[in-house]
């Protein structure tokens, strides 16, 4: 998939951690290979012009990114963070375990039983908000849901923000035909 040329989205850097984040989300994959499954979120955040950072930091093979990532995300200005994590998927529970943002957690395909297992068996006093998976590149329910919760978790401070949001399930619900065919 081609780099997408985003107003609100910004990549991550490799000094992220010196720099005060330019988003409001930040939106985590552990590989590369995870993108094109996780390109319907970030495609939602632009399209409701929330700011936001998205790259790759990946629990077993930067561990230090990943420890990183999550304890200055506060400190940088992130309001909310989206990891995805396919097979062992320790990357979003790792990274709620690191801070106090809500952590909303997306596997690359719903099909995947072992990242869906490690997403929705938190232990008591860290919570991590399992949003769903996919059923292909493109094509990722989950994706596109967390990006809408993250919209919901800053429209509780943002007027603007919630209009956009509410102009958003208009537009949905006005999708929907009645007719099947
Ligand atoms: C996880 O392992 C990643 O999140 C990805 O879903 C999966 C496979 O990664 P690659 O081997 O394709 O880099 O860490």
């Amino acid at each position: 998939m081609e780099n997408p040329d985003y107003k609100y989205g910004h990549a991550l850097l490799s000094d992220f951690h010196l720099v005060d984040s330019q988003g409001k989300v930040g939106v985590i994959m552990g590989s590369r290979s995870d993108w094109p499954y996780m390109q319907p979120c970030t495609d939602t955040l632009e399209q409701l012009k929330i700011p936001f950072e998205f790259g790759v930091v990946s629990a077993h093979r930067t561990p230090e990114r990943m420890t990183d990532y999550a304890r200055s995300a506060h400190e940088r200005g992130l309001h909310v963070i989206i990891a995805c994590a396919g097979g062992s998927a320790h990357l979003p529970g790792m990274v709620a375990s690191e801070t106090t943002l809500p952590t909303l957690a997306v596997a690359p395909k719903k099909s995947d039983e072992h990242a869906v297992g490690s997403m929705i068996a938190m232990p008591s006093g860290k919570p991590l908000a399992y949003m769903g998976g996919g059923s292909g590149p493109g094509k990722n329910a989950g994706a596109v849901n967390a990006a809408l919760m993250a919209a919901s978790i800053l429209a509780l401070s943002d007027e603007k923000l919630l209009e956009r949001l509410q102009s958003y399930h208009n537009d949905l619900r006005e999708s929907v035909p009645y007719t099947c065919f």
